[in-house]
């Protein structure tokens, strides 16, 4: 019998490339046909059909209070009522934007912007008018949206295609884009002292997580510091989807690093659309209409947007959110990893804050190149007999995986028994 949601992808693929308006969505990867959601509620959410799931996507990491929360549904239908654009400055993004500035102390002024894209796109091209420099660093594996100069060697939904570098991209464009390994210190070195005056900037996701999540080396994020600042490079943290996500005062906070420029986006949306990029004052100040770098955007701070971003970002200042956030996911990844072990499957997984890599090898990857060793097989076949279990991980072994403060105690519970279940009859 076919399913609902068979119909639905069938007929989407008349009209939408791959039937999906994000590749990663399309299953690639792991097979199979796309779930197509109708609902969302706390940790849940409902397909085609009517099947609920355990969800640790949460949008791909926006949803940290879970779907619909009733603060953050409140706040846009209180602001939906007073109409959804103005195209002209409102108080409400003066507020969040005073906001970002407070939580964040390496952000002295921040822009607005609606997408993760824009706002990295926008941080390269800012750091290259500032400095006068052309050539950027971006490391293997990392992704950091579909902008032409970083679409080189990209993860996410471009490793599931295999297709890292994206074709429609001018090698002049990709020509100033220097590639090179995440966590590797001495590749880093000897490219700084050859070249580091010629670098505009370097761009990098803090805690890595478009190729399933690596975490930086205790040395590299202050090597990355030191090197910038001393050839007077811009550091870029690309915190897109790790901020708010690990922590109050995000991965730079975690870390202790203090990059010049930082993306956001995701969590600070609420799960509207929603991104921001902000810095030192001097390098913001070269942004149009002060400065001569220009950026500019229809929807750029839109009143909707800012008050979900507004709503999600007060809660997550409760005292103990974090806390309790990581917890609940040191619960999941634990859990996961002690019932493997129980059955001698190779597999592993770790956590920080909100935010989880799982790997189908015996020990944790701390670069692409072990994470490219993961049983990709095994992980679809995982990915898959979860999805029965009614448990909807990322559709993809280069993903990292999100835990919401909806997700309890019941839900990581329920979730370790259907691991349990499909463990134990692992072959
Ligand atoms: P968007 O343009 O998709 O809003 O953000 C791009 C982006 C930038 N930087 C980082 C670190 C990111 O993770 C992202 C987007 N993340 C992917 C998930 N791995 C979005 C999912 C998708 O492409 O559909």
């Amino acid at each position: 019998m076919t399913s609902l949601n068979q119909k639905l992808f069938q007929r989407s693929q008349e009209f939408i490339p791959g039937g999906v308006n994000s590749p990663v969505r399309a299953f690639k990867s792991v097979g199979g046909t796309p779930v197509f959601f109708k609902q969302g509620k706390g940790a849940y959410v409902w397909d085609a059909d009517n099947k609920s799931y355990i969800d640790y996507v949460g949008s791909w990491g926006p949803l940290i209070l879970g779907h619909a929360h009733p603060e953050v549904i409140k706040a846009v239908q209180n602001k939906i009522k007073d109409g959804l654009t103005f195209g002209a400055p409102t108080e409400a993004e003066l507020e969040i934007a005073e906001l970002l500035c407070k939580l964040v102390p390496s952000i002295e002024q921040v822009r607005l912007v609606s997408s993760g894209t824009e706002a990295t796109m926008t941080a390269i091209r800012l750091a290259r008018g500032y400095t006068g420099r052309n050539r950027i660093i971006k490391f293997e594996g990392c992704y950091h949206g579909h902008d032409d100069a970083l679409l080189v060697k990209a993860g996410s939904g471009a490793l599931t295609l295999g297709c890292p570098s994206s074709a429609g991209v001018p090698a002049e464009v990709t020509n100033s884009t220097t590639v090179l390994n995440f966590n590797d210190l001495e590749e880093l070195e000897q490219i700084f002292s050859k070249a580091g005056r010629e670098v505009a900037a370097v761009i990098v996701e803090p805690v890595a997580g478009n190729m399933n999540f690596v975490t930086p080396n205790p040395k590299f994020l202050p090597a990355l510091r030191e090197l910038c600042t001393k050839y007077g490079s811009v550091l870029i943290f690309d915190e897109v989807m790790t901020g708010f996500r690990v922590g109050l005062g995000c991965a730079q906070g975690v870390y202790n690093i203090k990059p010049d420029l930082t993306t956001l986006g995701k969590v600070i949306g609420g799960g509207m659309p929603m991104a921001a990029f902000g810095g030192k004052r001097e390098i913001m100040q070269c942004l149009a209409p002060v400065g001569s770098v220009y950026q500019a955007g229809t929807l750029s701070g839109n009143p909707i947007a800012v008050s979900a971003g507004l709503a999600t970002l007060q809660m997550v200042q409760t005292p103990g959110f974090y806390e309790k956030l990581t917890s609940s996911t040191q619960q999941l990844t634990n859990g996961l990893t002690g019932i493997a072990k129980k059955y001698e499957i190779p597999f592993c997984a770790q956590s920080l804050g909100g935010m989880f890599g799982l790997y189908f090898r015996g020990d944790i990857p701390s670069s692409y190149a072990e994470v490219m060793e993961c049983d990709v097989e095994s992980f679809n076949r995982f990915f898959h007999a979860m999805l029965e279990e009614g448990i909807y991980f990322a559709p993809s072994s280069f993903e990292a995986g999100f835990v919401s403060s909806a997700h309890s105690d019941m839900v990581i519970r329920k979730t370790l028994q259907a691991a349990e279940r499909i463990f134990s009859t692992w072959e």
